[in-house]
């Protein structure tokens, strides 16, 4: 489903999340529809600063300044700049009609260390997934299908698909963020990843992936860094490429990104017996209060130690 939205015709509710060192601010309200008011989720991100602010004071890049402060050496201001056609102010990111989940994925939240042994994955992960709504992955589906953002496409191979990342604003090369989609659905997530077949998928597509922020944007081996979410939010088989320069607050966190590299040299040492060390691993991530698996991990969890999570 694709709509038309007039982002003036929103009606504000409230605030979800606010992040002030990402610059972000994370809203819920309604979109109208023909029918009755759709809940909608709106995500500011304000854009980074243009690079070339700083050699163009002279040429009068700013529109105006204003001194709020001085001491000893240090002075510091705040300044206004020129309206720009080329660069964008913000970026926005529309969810609508938005679930519950995505409400509860975008509102601030606080975060719980667990640790998910193979039995927990068995018992509460493994299920989580399986009864997932496949209508959550839909637009995976539509890119896959060419549907979807087709003309953007950046590398295409029997495996997998490369494009931007929708959090990138496709401009900003030290911002770069790109998504690597499997094109099969044997791979929900970093667990069910095996020596054969997935090993020389995953050493294709990091080779692909090179490639195209090389020959696209000039971007030098090691440029990039290459990792997979544990727990992602979406259960089919992807990974994020994403500049070393853009520290990508949030999605980066320990316990959560893992680099493609490092998978890559465990699935190197398993054994060629069809089992992979991934399957008899514990991970330890953070799971945010309102995430899905929040509830039933903290139960498990507090079943195995008497109480004590
Ligand atoms: P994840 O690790 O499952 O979850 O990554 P995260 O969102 O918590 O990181 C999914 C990735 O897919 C994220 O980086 C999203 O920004 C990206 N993504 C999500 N959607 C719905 C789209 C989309 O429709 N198009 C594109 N190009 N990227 C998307």
């Amino acid at each position: 489903m694709i709509m038309d939205i007039d982002l003036k015709q929103f009606v504000f509710d409230r605030i979800l999340d606010e992040n002030t060192l990402a610059h972000t601010l994370a809203v819920l309200g309604t979109l109208p529809s023909p029918s009755t008011p759709l809940p909608a989720i709106l995500r500011f991100e304000r854009t980074s600063l243009p690079s070339d602010v700083p050699s163009q004071l002279s040429s009068g890049i700013l529109a105006s300044t204003k001194q709020t402060g001085s001491n000893d050496i240090y002075s510091w201001f705040s300044a206004w700049l020129h309206k720009r056609d080329d660069i964008p102010d913000l970026k926005i990111y529309v969810i609508c009609p938005a679930t519950d989940t995505h409400i509860r994925k975008y509102s601030k939240q606080n975060v719980l260390m667990v640790h998910e042994t193979p039995a927990l994955y068995h018992s509460i992960i493994q299920p989580y997934i399986l009864a997932f709504d496949p209508a959550r992955t839909q637009w995976v589906q539509d890119i896959l299908a060419g549907t979807a953002e087709a003309s953007k496409i950046l590398n295409t191979s029997p495996d997998f698909l490369i494009l931007p990342d929708m959090k990138w604003d496709t401009t900003n090369v030290s911002a770069l963020y790109l998504l690597a989609l499997y094109t099969h659905s044997d791979v929900s997530c970093i667990r069910d990843l095996r020596k054969t077949p997935h090993l020389p998928m995953l050493k294709a597509l990091r080779r692909d992936a090179s490639r195209v922020v090389h020959h696209n944007w000039g971007i030098s081996p090691g440029g990039v860094r290459m990792y997979i979410h544990y727990q992602p939010s979406y259960y089919h088989f992807h990974v994020h490429i994403v500049h070393t320069g853009h520290l990508g607050l949030g999605g980066m966190a320990v316990g959560q990104a893992h680099l493609l590299d490092d998978i890559i040299s465990l699935l190197e040492l398993d054994p060629d017996d069809g089992h992979s060390i991934l399957e008899r691993m514990t991970f330890t991530y953070g799971l945010g209060t309102e995430h899905g698996l929040y509830k039933s991990m903290i139960a498990a969890l507090a079943q195995l130690h008497d109480g004590v999570v």
